[in-house]
């Protein structure tokens, strides 16, 4: 393959340089089995994919609180930080760049998960329908309780506290999980947030908590190590609104007033359909100052038409990397690429997680 792509070319992402514009997406895999500690395998994994543009790590709770399903890592207590700088450095070692998620999944929880089996937390006291993986079983999602108004520093702190644990542990910078209809996006959306005080009603008061945690997270990380994720018009995890597109605008403008270095945007419903709900991805890259990261069934087609039309900086990608870890170079030479297991995403050992073969590994395995 001889076409020139823009994919290859290196982007400057605030005081880094990317080598290329292929981002791994954040990608949950079960597999933080003791102490919820990224186990050595993980080392292998990221490691193994450090020839992204930057990859970004699975989400990673930071409390025990903010936990919605087993087996996913923590970035909260000593043990976990130093799992992750196993990760990090491994990366580093290979020239790679790494962010690490922040994430609290709100209501997308289980009694079991939680400090001494209560309720998980809300914006309102209304149980997403769907299930969670826990106790090696998918299991209803609990009914959650609303977070008193007193309760609502505590969490800021911890998404601070969880990005000063990142810097701790290596991390080139953070990304905030403001998507998915886990927490953040709980409170943003008013399908599941029905609050009367200061963060529920208006789309300012909505916004409210994803922007102190923004606020917070780039004052601890730099503004220029730190990017959000979000998904305004995904039902992932029961979540609705009734106008993403002005609560959005606003969500970006005050983004831009804290300067971050990236939004992270999921185009349609996560891992489903790019054109579920009409909304203006073209005016939400305009109105922002930072890069616009796309997300969301991207094929290496797709990528090149979007980077050409500079309608994004930046593309993630998601399954491809997580059968491809040189998949850089694979889509470079126009080579084939591995298909990946669904059995395996989630949960389990190195079986469809390190042991997708490079390029290289192919042609000794077929010779
Ligand atoms: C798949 C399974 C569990 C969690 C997300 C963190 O959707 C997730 C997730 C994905 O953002």
């Amino acid at each position: 393959m001889s076409t020139p792509s823009k994919l290859f070319e290196p982007f400057k992402l605030g005081p880094i340089t990317l080598p290329n514009r292929a981002v791994m997406a954040p990608l949950t895999r079960n597999r933080a089995v003791a102490g919820l500690v990224p186990s050595p395998l993980a080392i292998e994994y990221y490691g193994q994919r450090a020839s992204a543009g930057l990859l970004v790590t699975e989400a990673s709770q930071i409390s025990q609180q903010g936990q919605g399903y087993q087996d996913t890592p923590g970035i909260y207590s000593k043990e976990q930080v130093a799992g992750w700088r196993k990760v990090t450095d491994r990366v580093h070692e290979r020239e790679g760049r790494i962010f690490i998620q922040l994430w609290h999944v709100g209501r997308i929880s289980h009694t079991s998960l939680q400090p001494g089996g209560g309720a998980p937390v809300a914006p309102s006291a209304i149980r997403a329908k769907g299930k969670t993986f826990v106790n090696n079983t998918f299991t209803e999602i609990s009914e959650p309780r609303a977070l008193e108004l007193s309760e609502i520093p505590g969490i800021v702190e911890g998404f601070r506290r969880g990005a000063a644990n990142a810097l701790e542990a290596g991390f080139d910078g953070v990304e905030i999980h403001g998507a998915n209809g886990y927490l953040l996006d709980q409170f943003a959306k008013d399908g599941s947030n029905k609050r009367t005080d200061a963060y529920g009603g208006s789309i300012e008061n909505r916004a409210r908590l994803m922007l102190e945690v923004a606020k917070v997270v780039s004052a601890e990380a730099g503004s220029e190590r730190t990017g959000i994720r979000i998904s305004p018009v995904t039902p992932a995890n029961d979540v609705s609104d009734s106008n993403p597109q002005p609560l959005f605008d606003h969500i970006v403008d005050q983004l831009n007033a804290l300067k971050l270095v990236y939004i992270h945007v999921i185009e349609g419903a996560t891992g489903g359909p790019r054109d579920i709900a009409p909304f203006d991805y073209a005016s939400l890259r305009k109105r922002f100052k930072g890069a616009y990261m796309a997300n969301n069934g991207y094929d290496f087609e797709l990528a090149n038409k979007v980077l050409a039309a500079d309608e994004a900086d930046l593309i993630a990608f998601g399954k491809l990397f997580i059968a491809n870890p040189d998949l850089v170079e694979r889509l470079k030479r126009g080579a084939p690429l591995n298909a990946p297991d669904k059995a395996t995403f989630y949960g389990g050992g190195a079986k469809g997680y390190t042991d997708y073969p490079a390029l290289g590994e192919t042609m000794q395995a077929a010779q």
